[in-house]
């Protein structure tokens, strides 16, 4: 296996823009798959790292994490992929062995706990080094601005190659959480009422999965009103402008649209203020029966704070739940979201918004960042 020489766009620093540059990727060691990049899309995440405000930065990086590719070669000891597979890396590794895999009770590793780590699982080193020598740190497990990458097979999920790289690379982050949390940790039912707090592509991602689920109403709510039209191609069926209630609050908005409160709030924003009103937005008739679930998804700083009155959770039969990558496991649930794509039940080519080669990786970075697209897929 050659130690070779590939094309990628490497962030140097702090919201610089990322630079094209010919970097050394080596073969995958034990457990690890070196994968050729078909096409990967832009999620805001890389856009944080990248940006960096108050988060330990990790320099020089390779940036992404939505995508698709074939697996080049593989390392020792893996045997449930092999050369040519078409493969998602995903961010949340899924062993496959720890309890905690193999329960259905969770998606969250205890083998290899999602850390936002900046190197590989098994020997803390990196595959990445540029033409002087140095090393490159990796990304959410990922590193996708490459035409090479090397991935730990606790993070590749193999998937039906018939389905449109353009497409699939969606599934391998943003979009599949949003209709997780939906179809998973909510487990929206038919006839159901959905309020959803954002209408980004993550909230897009709710409500296409609330739509698939047979949602009978589903109320976006946002500061952006041409979210609106936006949303209903995803299946939106009503929309509240939040900058614009006046006296009133969002939830009590809500409650009097909805004749006491949604059956599903999902909080897509990440601020602990959103968490609350989406909480107060779900059914609630008197001081304490109620139902319902708020599925929060958004991710706020990691030192934020969270106050309910005891009572508002412990007595109020609502439920308050987090939902990290949808509740889905990477290796069982996402090839089957990969059928529900080819019956076409999912429609997911509405959230390619644009479409660029890795040159114009910058181009998709100002397209996410001014709010034109939702998702922007790069070409290798
Ligand atoms: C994020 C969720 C918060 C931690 C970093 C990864 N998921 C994908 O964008
Ligand atoms: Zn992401």
């Amino acid at each position: 296996m050659c130690v070779c020489v590939f094309a990628a766009a490497v962030a140097r620093g702090a919201g610089e823009p990322l630079v094209i540059e010919e970097v050394i990727v080596a073969p995958p060691k034990t457990g690890e798959v070196r994968i050729k990049i078909i096409c990967t899309s832009l999620c805001f995440s890389d856009v944080t790292y990248w940006k960096l405000k108050d988060l330990p930065g990790y320099f020089p990086r390779i940036l992404g994490h939505e995508a698709v590719g074939v697996v080049e070669s593989v390392g020792d000891n893996v045997h449930d992929l092999s050369e040519g597979d078409t493969v998602l890396p995903i961010f949340l590794p899924d062993c496959g062995e720890c309890a905690d895999c193999k329960s259905q009770k969770s998606n969250l590793c205890s083998k290899f706990p999602f850390l936002e780590s900046p190197v590989m699982h098994r020997d803390g080193t990196t595959r990445f080094t540029d033409m002087k020598g140095e090393s490159i740190y990796h990304f959410l497990n990922v590193s996708s601005f490459s035409e090479y990458t090397v991935v730990d097979i606790a993070n590749v999920t193999k998937i039906d190659p018939v389905l449109p790289p353009n497409i699939a690379c969606l599934l391998s982050c943003g979009v599949s959480t949003g209709v997780g949390a939906a179809c998973r940790t909510a487990n929206v039912e038919a006839g159901s009422t959905v309020a959803i707090f954002g209408l980004g592509a993550i909230g897009l991602a709710v409500a296409e999965g609330s739509r698939v689920c047979g949602a009978a109403r589903i109320i976006g709510i946002d500061i952006n009103p041409n979210k609106y039209e936006i949303g209903k191609k995803f299946g939106v069926t009503d929309f509240l402008n939040s900058a614009t209630l006046g006296d009133q609050s969002t939830s009590q908005v809500i409650k009097e649209m909805t004749d006491g409160g949604a059956d599903y709030c999902f909080e897509c924003v990440g601020t602990a203020s959103l968490v609350h009103e989406a909480y107060a937005s779900c059914r609630k008739l008197y001081s304490n029966a109620g139902w319902g679930k708020t599925v929060v998804i958004g991710v706020d700083k990691p030192d934020s704070q969270l106050i309910f009155k005891s009572a508002e959770v412990l007595q109020s039969g609502i439920t308050l739940q987090g939902s990290a990558y949808g509740g889905l496991k990477p290796k069982l649930d996402i090839p089957v979201l990969v059928q529900r794509c080819l019956k076409k039940e999912l429609e997911l080519g509405k959230f390619v918004t644009h479409e660029v080669g890795l040159e114009d990786v910058n181009k998709a970075f100002d397209l996410l960042i001014e709010g034109k697209s939702l998702r922007c897929v790069i070409w290798m």
